[in-house]
């Protein structure tokens, strides 16, 4: 499951520490307002780090599929500004269908930590031209009882009349600092009256009336009652990470190992030794490591010729030829790559 997905690991977290890009605690992320005209504001950057969700969608699953969810670069633009070439996109076309996918990656946060999640949405589509994506999340507000304490809480832009709703753009919404329904009363916050965004709250008053509020699952829904609707969420902030729809991993710079070492083969790089820029990463991991080391200066060219003069051509097949040859590449290749 988690292998077709990729976090940045230490080596990410201090590439963006060393940049002045990591951010503490969410309050570089306030300062996008969502009821601005203007949603081209820069991203935030990612709190821990970014994890990449590919059309497998893991580390989420479905748990809705009248509608339907995938990836897609469809929309236009394909992603919002630092979210790649893809998003996830929700289609909904009848009243009662429903499209979701939840994950369980940070159950047990408290409930405060979310007031700087995020996401960005984009409607291409929709029969009602308020309706968008939403942000949920199962809490439970008693998490001694395993009978108490159950609701879902749901930030949509239709419940935050500063949310932008323009469609054929990228919008971001930044649910952690809005209003949030809940499904079931809360002691102190929701009403049994005020139940199903009859009222909303913003999240520190759910955490001041209940403190050990945990968050148990984080949903991106989409329907019921949103027919025709289709939309794009991508770049999804949670307390531990940033949630990047795509349709094939990113190469991250500095994650390749095999990168670093490379020698410059292509004649256009010396003027800048010291510092790889991302497009001469991707050249050198593509032709100097593999190629260069392993195979033209290993064992193919020298051991080879000897064997390559021979007529019968069979070199390659017999044992004592293919001996030879491998510990060379066996012994050359992986020093350069670690
Ligand atoms: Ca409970
Ligand atoms: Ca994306």
């Amino acid at each position: 499951m988690g292998q077709h997905r990729t976090k940045l690991g230490r080596r990410g977290m201090a590439a963006l520490a060393a940049a002045g890009a990591l951010i503490v605690g969410g309050g570089a992320a306030a300062a996008v307002g969502s009821g601005n005209a203007d949603p081209l504001l820069p991203v935030p950057a990612p709190v821990v780090g970014t994890t990449y969700v590919l059309p497998d969608l893991a580390p989420f699953a479905r748990t809705a599929e009248s509608g339907t969810s995938e990836v897609s670069d469809a929309f236009e633009p394909p992603a919002p500004v630092g979210g790649g070439e893809a998003a996830l996109r929700l289609q909904t076309p009848g009243e009662t269908d429903k499209a979701a996918i939840r994950t369980t990656e940070d159950a047990g946060t408290s409930l405060a930590e979310w007031t700087s999640s995020a996401y960005w949405a984009y409607q291409g589509a929709a029969g009602n031209p308020i309706q968008f994506p939403s942000m949920q999340l199962e809490i439970d507000f008693d998490p001694a009882d395993p009978a108490v304490g159950f609701s879902t809480l749901t930030y949509e832009p239709v419940y935050n009349p500063t949310a932008s709703s323009a469609p054929d753009q990228w919008n971001r919404y930044q649910a952690g600092a809005g209003n949030w329904c809940s499904t079931r009363a809360i002691p102190g916050v929701i009403e049994e009256s005020e139940r199903r965004c009859n009222a909303t709250k913003p999240l520190a008053a759910f955490v001041t009336a209940q403190p050990d509020i945990e968050v148990t699952a984080l949903i991106i829904n989409q329907g019921t009652s949103n027919p025709g609707l289709d939309a794009g969420v991508d770049l999804v902030s949670t307390p531990s990470t940033t949630y990047d729809f795509e349709l094939v991993e990113p190469e991250i710079p500095g994650t390749d190992p095999c990168e670093e070492p490379t020698v410059p083969t292509v004649p256009t790089v010396p003027t800048v030794p010291t510092v790889p820029s991302g497009g001469h990463e991707n050249e050198g991991d593509e032709q100097g490591g593999h190629e260069q080391g392993g195979h033209e200066q290993g064992g193919h060219e020298q051991n080879g010729n000897e064997g390559h003069e021979q007529p019968d051509n069979g070199g390659h097949e017999q044992p004592d030829n293919g001996g030879e040859q491998q510990p060379d590449n066996g012994g050359h290749e992986p020093p350069q790559c670690s």
